[in-house]
């Protein structure tokens, strides 16, 4: 029987910095993924979620493809030519603001062994005069047949909700792969969570380990270019609470610490952690809290 449920993979491929992340976190609502001005900071292959009533997609931000240098280089294109071949659609994305160039060129070249649609993304339409649109897109129009264009704005939003409905219309009917309120697996997340319980294990001695959970409600940078990021403690007890926190919120600050320069150490960026600790009684019992958490049962 029919259900109308449309959903699909769609992979987003295009040169450093011209907004594949900023792109994923409008659509998954969330930052998740870590942005910057310097190049490669995506390391991961990284899937935002979007789900409503009748569809999902999940969103694919590979690696990237290069012109190879060495063997290297040569298997990671490999890696994400096939990862490719497998997605039911395919975002090329350049920027309004850069000519078309050799890095380009190279991607179009290898995008002609895809047979999923291949989608063209015109991103930071905001930076350009609207009459110097029509050139760029003809610029490219000629270099492959592209099942659609849309020029947009990542940053501010421009044509998105129209991007997103075009690719839902050439999605196959297809199952839910996630749950409504998963985002994305996002590892960098679960990473973080980690260290922040590695910390309280380090500052607690008592009967905290197996009772704790973190979970990270959001990450993003703020004005001041750090990465803020607030995640909650939960534990099972009040007195818990009190040993996490201890004299004054001073252990809790020395967890924070702890946590704030091990984060910084792997991400390679300043960070700025919020913590909270609250109570909830009996959240390892219960499935649908453990999933929340970032566990599955
Ligand atoms: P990625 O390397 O392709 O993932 O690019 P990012 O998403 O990290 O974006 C690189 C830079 O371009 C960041 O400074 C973003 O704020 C900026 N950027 C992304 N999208 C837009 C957009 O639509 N307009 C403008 N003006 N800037 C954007
Ligand atoms: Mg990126
Ligand atoms: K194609």
């Amino acid at each position: 029987m029919s259900t109308g449920f449309k959903s699909g993979f769609v992979a987003i491929v295009g040169r450093p910095n011209v907004g594949k992340s900023t792109f994923l976190n409008r659509v998954v609502g969330q930052k998740v993924a870590i942005m910057s001005d310097k190049a490669q900071t995506t390391r991961n292959k990284i899937q935002g979620i979007y789900t409503t009533d009748d569809s999902q997609i999940v969103f694919l931000d590979t690696p990237g493809i290069h012109k190879p240098q060495n063997k290297l280089d040569e298997y990671m294109d490999k890696a994400a030519l096939s990862a490719l071949k497998e997605v039911e659609a395919v975002l090329f994305m350049v920027s309004a603001t850069e000519t078309r160039g050799a890095g380009d060129n190279y991607i179009i070249d290898q995008l002609k062994q895809i047979e999923a649609p291949v989608y063209l993304i015109i991103n930071k339409i905001d930076e350009i005069d609207p009459n110097q649109l029509l050139p760029i897109m003809d610029m490219y129009r000629k270099a492959y047949p592209w099942a659609e264009v849309f020029p947009i704005s990542a940053l501010r939003g421009n044509n998105v909700d129209e991007l997103l409905q075009s690719l839902v219309k050439t999605l196959p009917e297809g199952p839910q792969y996630y749950p409504d309120d998963q985002v994305t697996d996002h590892p960098e997340r679960f990473i973080v969570q980690e260290i922040i319980r590695e910390q309280i294990l380090a500052n607690t001695r008592q009967e905290i380990p197996h009772s704790v959970a973190v979970y990270v409600e959001w990450m993003r940078p703020n004005e001041t270019g750090k990465l803020q990021i607030e995640a909650s403690i939960i534990v099972e007890r009040n007195g818990q609470k009190g040993i996490i926190v201890g004299k004054g919120g001073q252990r809790l600050k020395y967890i924070s610490v702890g946590a704030r320069r091990e984060i910084e150490k792997l991400l390679g960026t300043k960070v700025n952690l919020k913590l909270w600790v609250h109570v909830q009684s009996g959240w390892r019992d219960k499935p649908n809290a453990l999933n929340n958490l970032g566990y599955s049962a």
